[in-house]
Protein backbone atom coordinates (compact mmCIF):
# COMPACT_ATOMS: atom_id res chain seq x y z
CA UNK A 1 0.00 0.00 0.00
CA UNK A 2 1.27 3.47 -1.02
CA UNK A 3 1.03 6.34 1.43
CA UNK A 4 2.10 10.27 0.48
CA UNK A 5 3.42 11.25 3.71
CA UNK A 6 5.75 13.64 5.78
CA UNK A 7 7.64 12.08 8.04
CA UNK A 8 9.84 8.63 8.13
CA UNK A 9 13.05 7.15 6.63
CA UNK A 10 14.66 6.34 4.07
CA UNK A 11 15.93 2.71 2.12
CA UNK A 12 18.58 3.41 -0.45
CA UNK A 13 20.10 1.87 -3.75
CA UNK A 14 23.68 1.71 -4.10
CA UNK A 15 25.27 2.96 -6.87
CA UNK A 16 28.78 2.46 -5.16
CA UNK A 17 29.52 1.45 -1.67
CA UNK A 18 30.57 4.07 0.20
CA UNK A 19 31.21 4.94 3.96
CA UNK A 20 28.58 3.22 6.26
CA UNK A 21 28.12 3.67 9.94
CA UNK A 22 30.36 1.26 12.22
CA UNK A 23 27.14 -0.91 13.84
CA UNK A 24 29.65 -3.03 16.19
CA UNK A 25 27.93 -2.13 19.49
CA UNK A 26 30.64 0.03 20.37
CA UNK A 27 30.86 3.71 19.77
CA UNK A 28 31.57 5.08 16.17
CA UNK A 29 30.93 8.12 16.40
CA UNK A 30 30.56 11.05 18.26
CA UNK A 31 26.79 11.22 18.66
CA UNK A 32 26.76 7.60 19.19
CA UNK A 33 29.16 7.92 22.53
CA UNK A 34 26.61 10.79 23.29
CA UNK A 35 24.03 8.59 23.79
CA UNK A 36 26.15 5.98 25.46
CA UNK A 37 27.35 8.85 28.25
CA UNK A 38 23.53 9.88 28.27
CA UNK A 39 22.44 6.11 29.34
CA UNK A 40 25.10 5.54 32.04
CA UNK A 41 24.12 9.51 33.88
CA UNK A 42 20.62 8.51 33.63
CA UNK A 43 21.45 5.45 35.49
CA UNK A 44 23.37 7.61 37.99
CA UNK A 45 20.76 9.85 38.47
CA UNK A 46 18.08 7.15 38.94
CA UNK A 47 20.23 5.98 42.01
CA UNK A 48 21.59 2.52 39.79
CA UNK A 49 24.81 2.06 39.96
CA UNK A 50 26.30 2.68 36.30
CA UNK A 51 27.39 -0.79 35.93
CA UNK A 52 24.01 -1.89 34.61
CA UNK A 53 25.18 0.75 31.30
CA UNK A 54 28.66 -1.14 30.77
CA UNK A 55 26.88 -4.68 31.16
CA UNK A 56 24.18 -3.96 28.43
CA UNK A 57 25.75 -2.02 25.39
CA UNK A 58 24.00 -0.69 23.37
CA UNK A 59 22.40 -2.78 20.73
CA UNK A 60 22.97 -1.81 17.17
CA UNK A 61 21.90 -3.62 13.70
CA UNK A 62 24.62 -3.44 11.17
CA UNK A 63 22.84 -2.53 7.80
CA UNK A 64 24.11 -4.62 4.34
CA UNK A 65 23.20 -3.94 1.10
CA UNK A 66 21.55 -7.41 -0.50
CA UNK A 67 21.71 -7.66 -4.60
CA UNK A 68 18.55 -7.69 -6.41
CA UNK A 69 18.80 -9.28 -9.81
CA UNK A 70 16.24 -7.83 -12.21
CA UNK A 71 13.24 -8.78 -14.01
CA UNK A 72 9.79 -8.53 -14.78
CA UNK A 73 6.46 -8.14 -12.59
CA UNK A 74 3.14 -7.09 -12.36
CA UNK A 75 3.39 -3.64 -10.21
CA UNK A 76 0.19 -2.43 -8.40
CA UNK A 77 -3.50 -3.71 -8.69
CA UNK A 78 -6.57 -3.64 -10.93
CA UNK A 79 -8.62 -3.65 -7.32
CA UNK A 80 -6.97 -1.46 -4.96
CA UNK A 81 -8.32 -0.96 -1.11
CA UNK A 82 -8.35 2.78 -1.81
CA UNK A 83 -8.74 3.70 -5.23
CA UNK A 84 -7.08 7.40 -4.42
CA UNK A 85 -3.96 5.87 -3.30
CA UNK A 86 -3.36 5.48 -7.21
CA UNK A 87 -2.34 2.21 -6.97
CA UNK A 88 -3.79 1.19 -10.40
CA UNK A 89 -3.80 -0.12 -12.92
CA UNK A 90 -1.79 -3.46 -12.56
CA UNK A 91 0.85 -2.87 -14.86
CA UNK A 92 3.83 -4.85 -16.92
CA UNK A 93 7.23 -3.46 -15.34
CA UNK A 94 10.69 -4.35 -15.69
CA UNK A 95 13.13 -3.60 -13.43
CA UNK A 96 17.52 -3.42 -13.72
CA UNK A 97 19.33 -4.80 -11.12
CA UNK A 98 19.85 -2.79 -8.15
CA UNK A 99 21.37 -3.22 -4.61
CA UNK A 100 18.91 -2.16 -1.80
CA UNK A 101 19.35 -1.78 2.17
CA UNK A 102 18.37 -5.27 4.01
CA UNK A 103 17.05 -3.13 6.71
CA UNK A 104 14.84 0.09 7.30
CA UNK A 105 17.50 3.00 8.13
CA UNK A 106 18.56 2.88 11.39
CA UNK A 107 19.25 6.00 15.05
CA UNK A 108 22.44 4.69 14.75
CA UNK A 109 23.10 4.45 10.96
CA UNK A 110 21.54 8.61 10.84
CA UNK A 111 23.73 9.51 13.76
CA UNK A 112 26.37 8.76 12.22
CA UNK A 113 25.52 10.72 9.03
CA UNK A 114 24.69 13.57 11.42
CA UNK A 115 28.08 13.59 13.18
CA UNK A 116 29.89 13.09 9.78
CA UNK A 117 28.02 15.63 7.70
CA UNK A 118 26.57 17.84 10.39
CA UNK A 119 23.59 17.70 8.50
CA UNK A 120 20.43 19.52 10.14
CA UNK A 121 17.26 17.94 9.40
CA UNK A 122 13.80 19.86 7.96
CA UNK A 123 11.90 18.93 11.24
CA UNK A 124 14.67 20.39 13.18
CA UNK A 125 14.52 23.42 11.45
CA UNK A 126 11.18 23.98 11.12
CA UNK A 127 10.78 23.22 14.64
CA UNK A 128 8.27 20.57 14.95
CA UNK A 129 6.79 17.52 13.29
CA UNK A 130 3.50 15.55 13.10
CA UNK A 131 3.47 12.59 16.02
CA UNK A 132 0.63 9.96 16.12
CA UNK A 133 -1.22 10.93 19.37
CA UNK A 134 -1.47 7.96 21.04
CA UNK A 135 2.54 8.11 21.52
CA UNK A 136 2.39 11.43 23.26
CA UNK A 137 2.29 12.08 27.08
CA UNK A 138 -0.14 14.27 28.74
CA UNK A 139 2.38 16.65 29.07
CA UNK A 140 2.96 17.35 25.55
CA UNK A 141 -1.05 16.68 24.81
CA UNK A 142 -1.61 19.56 26.58
CA UNK A 143 0.08 22.11 25.23
CA UNK A 144 -1.08 21.15 21.49
CA UNK A 145 -3.82 22.96 20.31
CA UNK A 146 -3.94 22.15 16.34
CA UNK A 147 -4.93 19.25 14.60
CA UNK A 148 -5.02 18.38 10.63
CA UNK A 149 -8.20 18.21 9.19
CA UNK A 150 -9.44 14.74 7.84
CA UNK A 151 -6.22 13.37 10.27
CA UNK A 152 -6.50 14.38 13.47
CA UNK A 153 -4.64 11.69 15.09
CA UNK A 154 -1.43 13.59 13.33
CA UNK A 155 -0.67 16.46 15.93
CA UNK A 156 1.79 18.70 15.08
CA UNK A 157 4.27 18.61 18.07
CA UNK A 158 7.26 21.47 18.88
CA UNK A 159 10.53 20.21 18.86
CA UNK A 160 9.86 16.81 17.11
CA UNK A 161 12.79 15.56 15.00
CA UNK A 162 14.39 11.93 14.50
CA UNK A 163 16.01 13.43 17.77
CA UNK A 164 12.94 13.42 20.18
CA UNK A 165 10.40 11.27 18.23
CA UNK A 166 7.65 12.22 20.22
CA UNK A 167 8.65 15.94 20.66
CA UNK A 168 10.45 17.64 23.50
CA UNK A 169 10.78 14.90 26.59
CA UNK A 170 11.48 12.08 24.66
CA UNK A 171 14.78 11.27 23.13
CA UNK A 172 16.86 8.92 21.26
CA UNK A 173 18.16 7.27 23.95
CA UNK A 174 20.37 4.03 24.15
CA UNK A 175 17.60 1.60 23.70
CA UNK A 176 16.52 2.79 20.51
CA UNK A 177 19.27 3.18 18.24
CA UNK A 178 18.19 -0.38 16.81
CA UNK A 179 15.14 1.17 15.92
CA UNK A 180 14.27 3.12 12.41
CA UNK A 181 15.30 6.57 12.41
CA UNK A 182 11.57 9.21 12.12
CA UNK A 183 10.98 12.44 11.29
CA UNK A 184 13.28 12.21 8.05
CA UNK A 185 11.95 14.06 5.29
CA UNK A 186 12.52 13.28 1.68
CA UNK A 187 15.12 16.22 1.31
CA UNK A 188 16.77 14.71 4.25
CA UNK A 189 16.47 11.05 2.98
CA UNK A 190 18.23 12.44 -0.45
CA UNK A 191 21.18 13.76 1.45
CA UNK A 192 21.66 10.54 3.81
CA UNK A 193 21.50 8.56 -0.05
CA UNK A 194 24.52 10.60 -1.08
CA UNK A 195 26.05 10.23 2.10
CA UNK A 196 26.53 6.62 1.79
CA UNK A 197 27.47 6.48 -2.18
CA UNK A 198 23.73 5.82 -3.30
CA UNK A 199 20.09 7.48 -4.07
CA UNK A 200 16.40 6.22 -3.05
CA UNK A 201 14.96 3.35 -4.95
CA UNK A 202 12.42 4.47 -7.41
CA UNK A 203 9.02 3.18 -6.14
CA UNK A 204 9.42 0.15 -9.01
CA UNK A 205 12.51 -0.71 -7.57
CA UNK A 206 10.73 -0.52 -4.04
CA UNK A 207 7.86 -2.68 -5.10
CA UNK A 208 9.75 -5.03 -6.60
CA UNK A 209 12.12 -5.68 -3.78
CA UNK A 210 9.08 -5.48 -1.60
CA UNK A 211 7.16 -8.70 -3.43
CA UNK A 212 10.20 -10.84 -2.97
CA UNK A 213 9.82 -13.02 -6.51
CA UNK A 214 6.08 -13.48 -4.99
CA UNK A 215 2.85 -11.90 -7.83
CA UNK A 216 0.12 -10.97 -6.52
CA UNK A 217 -0.16 -11.31 -3.27
CA UNK A 218 -1.33 -9.75 -0.02
CA UNK A 219 1.87 -9.28 1.93
CA UNK A 220 5.66 -10.18 1.19
CA UNK A 221 5.10 -13.50 2.23
CA UNK A 222 1.65 -14.74 0.78
CA UNK A 223 -1.81 -13.59 1.65
CA UNK A 224 -2.53 -14.73 4.98
CA UNK A 225 -1.72 -11.90 7.56
CA UNK A 226 -1.23 -13.95 10.48
CA UNK A 227 1.24 -16.80 8.84
CA UNK A 228 0.97 -19.68 11.53
CA UNK A 229 -0.88 -17.48 13.70
CA UNK A 230 1.92 -15.08 14.06
CA UNK A 231 2.55 -11.96 13.24
CA UNK A 232 5.01 -10.72 10.69
CA UNK A 233 4.96 -7.03 10.65
CA UNK A 234 4.70 -4.33 12.80
CA UNK A 235 1.44 -2.82 12.17
CA UNK A 236 -2.05 -1.66 14.58
CA UNK A 237 -4.27 -3.62 15.93
CA UNK A 238 -7.25 -2.65 17.51
CA UNK A 239 -9.42 0.25 16.53
CA UNK A 240 -7.75 3.27 14.85
CA UNK A 241 -6.85 5.57 16.45
CA UNK A 242 -8.46 5.20 19.84
CA UNK A 243 -7.03 1.77 20.92
CA UNK A 244 -3.60 0.12 19.61
CA UNK A 245 -3.61 -3.39 21.28
CA UNK A 246 -0.05 -4.43 20.27
CA UNK A 247 -0.49 -7.75 19.74
CA UNK A 248 2.62 -7.81 17.25
CA UNK A 249 4.49 -6.77 20.56
CA UNK A 250 4.70 -3.19 19.52
CA UNK A 251 2.92 0.20 20.08
CA UNK A 252 4.83 2.47 18.18
CA UNK A 253 8.59 1.09 16.19
CA UNK A 254 10.30 -2.16 16.35
CA UNK A 255 14.18 -2.66 15.67
CA UNK A 256 15.19 -2.68 12.26
CA UNK A 257 15.81 -6.80 12.43
CA UNK A 258 12.66 -7.49 13.89
CA UNK A 259 10.41 -10.54 12.47
CA UNK A 260 11.06 -12.64 9.26
CA UNK A 261 12.46 -11.57 6.08
CA UNK A 262 10.49 -11.76 2.70
CA UNK A 263 12.22 -14.41 0.77
CA UNK A 264 15.11 -12.19 -1.28
CA UNK A 265 16.15 -11.10 2.70
CA UNK A 266 14.39 -7.78 3.38
CA UNK A 267 12.78 -7.20 6.10
CA UNK A 268 9.99 -5.03 7.62
CA UNK A 269 9.14 -4.41 3.49
CA UNK A 270 5.26 -4.26 5.45
CA UNK A 271 5.13 -2.61 8.26
CA UNK A 272 6.86 -1.13 10.83
CA UNK A 273 7.67 2.64 9.18
CA UNK A 274 6.89 3.81 5.78
CA UNK A 275 9.64 4.80 3.59
CA UNK A 276 10.48 7.23 1.03
CA UNK A 277 11.51 6.21 -2.63
CA UNK A 278 12.05 8.82 -5.44
CA UNK A 279 9.68 9.11 -7.39
CA UNK A 280 6.78 12.34 -7.83
CA UNK A 281 3.20 10.98 -6.54
CA UNK A 282 0.76 10.52 -9.28
CA UNK A 283 -2.82 8.65 -8.72
CA UNK A 284 -2.26 8.29 -12.90
CA UNK A 285 -0.15 5.89 -14.61
CA UNK A 286 -0.35 3.69 -18.21
CA UNK A 287 -1.27 0.41 -18.07
CA UNK A 288 1.41 -0.22 -20.82
CA UNK A 289 4.77 -2.18 -20.43
CA UNK A 290 7.42 0.40 -18.87
CA UNK A 291 11.12 -0.54 -18.44
CA UNK A 292 12.71 1.13 -15.47
CA UNK A 293 9.93 3.62 -14.61
CA UNK A 294 10.81 6.57 -12.24
CA UNK A 295 7.52 8.21 -12.18
CA UNK A 296 6.26 11.48 -13.25
CA UNK A 297 8.59 13.74 -14.21
CA UNK A 298 7.45 16.52 -11.75
CA UNK A 299 4.69 16.70 -8.94
CA UNK A 300 3.51 18.08 -5.79
CA UNK A 301 4.44 15.10 -3.34
CA UNK A 302 6.81 12.25 -3.18
CA UNK A 303 5.73 8.57 -2.74
CA UNK A 304 6.42 6.69 0.55
CA UNK A 305 5.78 2.69 0.48
CA1 LIG B 1 2.29 -2.73 16.35
CA1 LIG C 1 8.76 -0.56 6.49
Amino acid sequence: MLFVCSVFLVLCVSVSQGNTADDNGHCSDERHCDLEEELEVNDEEDGEHSDRGRASEPRTVKNEFVRIAGGEFVMGTDKPVLPQDGEGPARRVRVSDFSIHRYEVSNAEFAAFVSDTGYVTEAETFGNSFVLEMLLSESVKSEITQAVMNAPWWLPVEGASWRHPEGGDSDVTADRLDHPVVHVSWNDAVRFCEWIGGRLLTEAEWEYAARGGLEDRLFPWGNSALPRGEHWMNIWQGDFPEMNTAEDGYIGTAPVDSFPPNSYGLLNMAGNVWEWVGDWWSIRHSDQFQSDPVGPPSGKDKVCS
